[in-house]
C-alpha cells in the first residue's frame, strides 16, 4: 500500500473559489470549512468525508492547536429541540460520502485559544480508524455562512 501524502490537494472543480480537498489512502476530505467565532468558545468544522476505497473506515477523532480539544458531533431533536450530542466516530461505507454540515455532524472546536476570522486557514488533525490522521486546513467562511456559499447571508 503507497503512503498517502498528507496535504496533497486534489483542487476540486465545480466549487467556489475557497473550495480545496485532500486525499489520504481511501479517504478524501473536500472543502473543509467553519465559520468566524469568537476566541474562548466553540467553532465547529464542517466538510465532506468521501471512501473511495472497498473497506469501511471511521472518523474516530481530531485535534487542533487552536483549540482546547476537538470534539466529533451530531445534531438530534429532542422535544422538539435541535441538541448537540458527542458521538465515538462516523462511519464512512466504501462508496459513501458523508456530510459534515450545519445541522447533522460537524467537529466541534471547544475553548478557541483565537478568534476565527473570515478568509483566515486553521489547520486541523483529523483521525481515522484505517486511513490514519491528516492535518487540513478549515477555510473561515463568514458567521452564519452555509455550504458552498462564500458570502455570509442567512440561511434556513
Ligand atoms: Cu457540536
Amino acid at each position: 500500500m503507497l503512503a498517502a501524502l498528507p496535504g496533497l490537494s486534489l483542487c476540486t472543480l465545480a466549487r467556489p473559489a475557497a473550495a480545496h480537498s485532500y486525499a489520504l489512502g481511501d479517504i478524501e476530505i473536500g472543502h473543509p470549512w467553519s465559520r468566524a467565532a469568537p476566541a474562548n468558545i466553540t467553532g465547529a468544522g464542517f466538510m465532506t468525508l468521501r471512501n473511495t476505497g472497498t473497506t469501511p473506515d471511521r472518523l474516530v477523532g481530531g485535534s487542533a492547536d487552536i483549540a482546547r480539544a476537538v470534539e466529533i458531533h451530531t445534531h438530534i431533536h429532542e422535544g422538539g429541540v435541535m441538541r448537540m450530542r458527542p458521538v465515538e466516530g462516523i462511519e464512512i461505507a466504501p462508496g459513501a460520502e458523508v456530510q459534515l454540515a450545519p445541522g447533522g455532524y460537524h467537529l466541534m472546536l471547544i475553548g478557541l485559544k483565537q478568534a476565527l476570522r473570515k478568509d483566515d486557514r486553521v489547520p486541523v488533525t483529523l483521525v481515522f480508524e484505517r486511513a490514519g490522521r491528516i492535518t487540513v486546513e478549515l477555510a473561515v467562511a463568514a458567521a452564519g455562512a452555509s455550504p458552498g456559499r462564500s458570502g455570509g447571508g442567512h440561511q434556513h
